[in-house]
């Protein structure tokens, strides 16, 4: 059989050798979803945060064919500055690692390359979900499926805002994936708290999220959790002033005939404009506070 070209950072080794914490992180919300140099400020925020939390972080990424859990100073320098780096995801993770290519691993793809690697807890931004026009452009994103699929928790600030998150929740629901709301009832919207859709589940206690992580496994079932933590208030921007915004960035991607992998950068990417850069501002709040939490479920797995 091929072996898998994967290797940990000695960090991410040392961690893994001890059964110490680790969470993994994606790296298309570097190079995708925020503006140099803040996409790669807020990676290296994200990485102390998880470890200010007693946890190791796995930054997850394809280099040169192999699939990295753990990058150094100049990997994570080179994505965040590189141009028109491959967004991988399932269906792109295996030609890029045969033809020795290099490439940002979307959510599914994190969670393929966390498994493979024995990372259970992985912390991220929002998830990709539904879009809006989905009945006409199927446009539905492989996050869904994935979390139906492998066996990572992910700690998301619901799913982003820009999607048709109805249809992103009745989705999860059909493919069986446990959407937990944290301190609250209502599924956040990414950049605000609250979407006015209830959450199907709640649990206020790290805790209690690793233990139904190893329930999930110990019933036999396949696939990860969805933990959907709010952005703190502080940060959020309110739902009904987005709501026009995002309209506009929608029926601006539909004008210009935007579709595929660029929807979610392209939206994001306006929005940006579209605010003033709020949304980005939003956007860093939420993945530190994101990598907080995950690193105390990954504590308590650990346990
Ligand atoms: N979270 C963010 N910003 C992002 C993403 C997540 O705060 O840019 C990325 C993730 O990699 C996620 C992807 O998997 O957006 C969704 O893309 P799509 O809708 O094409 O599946
Ligand atoms: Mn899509």
């Amino acid at each position: 059989m091929t072996p898998l070209p994967l290797t940990l950072s000695p960090e991410v080794a040392e961690a893994k050798a001890c059964g110490a914490p680790i969470v993994a992180l994606e790296s298309t919300i570097i190079t995708h979803g925020m503006p140099y140099p803040q996409n790669l400020e807020t990676a290296r925020a994200v990485e102390d945060e998880v470890r200010r939390a007693g946890a190791t972080p796995a930054t997850i990424a394809v280099l040169d064919g192999v699939i990295h859990a753990g990058l150094d100073a100049d990997a994570l320098q080179s994505l965040a500055q590189a141009k028109g780096v491959a967004k991988l995801s399932r269906a792109d993770l295996a030609a890029c690692l045969a033809t020795g290519g290099t490439g940002a691993t979307t959510v599914a793809a994190t969670m393929i390359c966390a498994a493979r690697a024995g990372i259970a807890v992985f912390a991220t931004g929002g998830i990709g979900g539904v879009h809006k026009g989905a009945e006409d452009s199927f446009d539905i994103s492989a996050d869904l499926q994935e979390l139906a699929q492998t066996p990572v928790t992910v700690v998301a600030a619901g799913a982003k805002a820009i999607l048709d998150l109805p249809k992103t929740l009745e989705v999860l629901e059909t493919l069986g994936v446990p959407v937990i709301a944290v301190g609250q009832d209502a599924f956040p919207a990414f950049w605000s708290r609250d979407s006015g859709l209830p959450a199907p589940l709640r649990m206020d206690d790290p805790a209690a999220i690793a233990r139904a992580h190893r329930m999930r496994a110990a019933l036999g079932l396949p696939g990860g959790q969805l933990v959907a933590n709010p952005i703190p208030a502080a940060d959020e921007i309110p739902a009904a002033t987005l709501a026009p915004l995002i309209a506009k960035a929608q029926a601006e991607a539909e004008a210009r005939g935007i579709a595929g992998k660029s929807v979610t950068p392209f939206l994001l990417q306006h929005l940006f404009e579209l605010t003033d850069g709020r949304t980005l501002g939003a956007n860093i709040a939420l993945v530190l506070n994101n990598a907080r939490l995950a690193a105390r479920i990954a504590t308590a797995l650990a346990q």
